[in-house]
């Protein structure tokens, strides 16, 4: 008989673009087999490419039939846990993925709408984060590379699945990676796995997500 314990997909990404680790993949594989909130989390990896990650994105979804979907992914550069709002209907590649494709201005969805909020209580997550001491913000862009593809791709399949909640988190460069990019901010993976199960908490107990102002001019 299938465990009846409610179930989290979380996701991270294999490495690309010349890195060899990829810290999303690296923290959200410590959580797997853990229980947060009464949620039992399967931690899976995605591919860095355009095709193949939403195809594997939705056979993860059918298999383990969750009730929230948290991916995450490396932005490296950024300096804080970044959570995001919005995923917009547009792919251009600044650098091909690991399968060699590089689409430029090309539609996630032929006819889809232009964006999807997450349905993650973002603002909620941000204040457990900063209470917990992390460095963490809100985001208004995931991009336009395969994060935001399968951001994309996930909330225009959970549209049709309105019980299952789902979101996107950008995570900083791990020192090590840090220490071949001079200048470049970066997390122990420690920090990012201690603040993807504070927000993934924050997520399951928040049902009516707090009004906190988080927003940027750029
Ligand atoms: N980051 C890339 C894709 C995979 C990843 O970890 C991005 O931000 O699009």
């Amino acid at each position: 008989m299938r465990d009846p314990t409610p179930r989290v997909l979380l996701t991270g990404f294999a490495p690309f673009g010349g890195e060899v680790v990829n810290p999303s993949w690296d923290a959200v594989s410590q959580l797997d087999g853990g229980t947060i909130a009464g949620h039992r989390i399967v931690a899976r990896q995605l591919p860095v490419a355009f095709g193949a990650s939403l195809a594997c994105l939705r056979e993860l979804l059918d298999a383990t039939t969750p009730n929230l979907v948290l991916c995450v992914g490396q932005a490296g550069g950024r300096g804080e846990v970044s959570i995001e709002r919005v995923a917009i209907n547009i792919d251009d590649a600044r650098i091909a993925d690991n399968a060699g494709a590089a689409p430029v201005d090309t539609p996630i969805v032929a006819d889809g709408p232009a964006a999807y909020f997450t349905t993650l209580p973002i603002k909620s997550m941000l204040a457990a984060l900063r209470d917990a001491g992390i460095p963490a913000g809100i985001s208004q862009s995931a991009g336009t590379y395969v994060c935001n593809h399968v951001f994309y791709g996930l909330m225009h399949a959970l549209h049709e699945r309105p019980h299952i909640r789902g979101g996107f988190i950008h995570v900083p460069y791990s020192p090590e990676q840090a220490a071949h990019h001079p200048g470049a901010p970066s997390l122990p993976l420690g920090t990012v796995a201690r603040a993807l199960r504070i927000a993934l908490h924050g997520a399951l107990t928040t049902h009516e997500d707090q009004r906190i102002a988080a927003g940027s001019e750029h």
